[in-house]
């Protein structure tokens, strides 16, 4: 007699997400973390976001880590987007939210797209705090008693830097499979 799997056999893709304001780092953060040609979906940006092309609907990136198949997606940064936050995260194991480390003036969007997110889809996460390699940067622990969070759920990293994405993500992974209830 064969028996049905009950759960999703261990090398199902996990997909995680990547969140945050324009800017702070998720389309790059797909791009230096992907092993497959990154689908990004890009457009001239209609309002002054400070650059010309901005994310419209997502850019999806997979990477294999610790012999697990990821699928990353990126959301938009404006909250005209935001009814794509909540398609992408439908069924997310995990969400990364992004906040570049520079620019403090984001930091109450980026609370304000974690609460959107996390209010309707609850999946552990982690923030993480870009251009770390910048000067004058907030330091994670900061941004961690801004968000009023613990702060081993902050972590600073520069996005272009694959080993730091990685490790990112390994963290993320730690709080997703781990068997006690996930933070936040
Ligand atoms: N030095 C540095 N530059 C970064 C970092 N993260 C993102 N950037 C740069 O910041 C700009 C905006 O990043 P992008 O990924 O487009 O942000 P998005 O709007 O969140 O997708 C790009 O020029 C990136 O190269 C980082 O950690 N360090
Ligand atoms: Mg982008």
């Amino acid at each position: 007699m064969t028996a049905f799997p009950t759960a999703l056999p261990p090398q199902a893709p996990l997909k995680l997400v990547v969140s945050g304001p324009v800017g702070a780092g998720k389309t790059t953060f797909v791009q230096t973390l992907s092993q497959t040609p990154v689908v990004a979906t890009e457009a001239e940006a209609s309002e002054d976001i400070g650059k010309t092309n901005t994310t419209v609907a997502f850019d999806f990136g997979t990477l294999h880590l610790d012999g697990q198949e990821l699928h990353l997606y990126g959301t938009p940064g404006q909250d005209r987007f935001s009814f794509m936050w909540e398609v992408l995260c439908e069924g997310a194991l995990g969400l990364v939210l992004l906040v570049a480390g520079d620019r403090p003036q984001d930091f109450a969007h980026a609370r304000g797209i974690l609460d959107f997110i996390t209010s309707r889809i609850p999946v552990p996460f982690l923030v993480g705090v870009t251009r770390q390699d910048q000067d004058r940067v907030w330091d994670p622990a900061d941004v961690a008693l801004y968000f009023g969070l613990p702060q081993e759920q902050v972590v600073g990293l520069n996005a272009t830097d694959p080993a730091q994405a990685r490790e990112v993500l390994a963290h993320l992974l730690e709080l997703t499979l781990s068997p006690q209830p996930a933070l936040g």
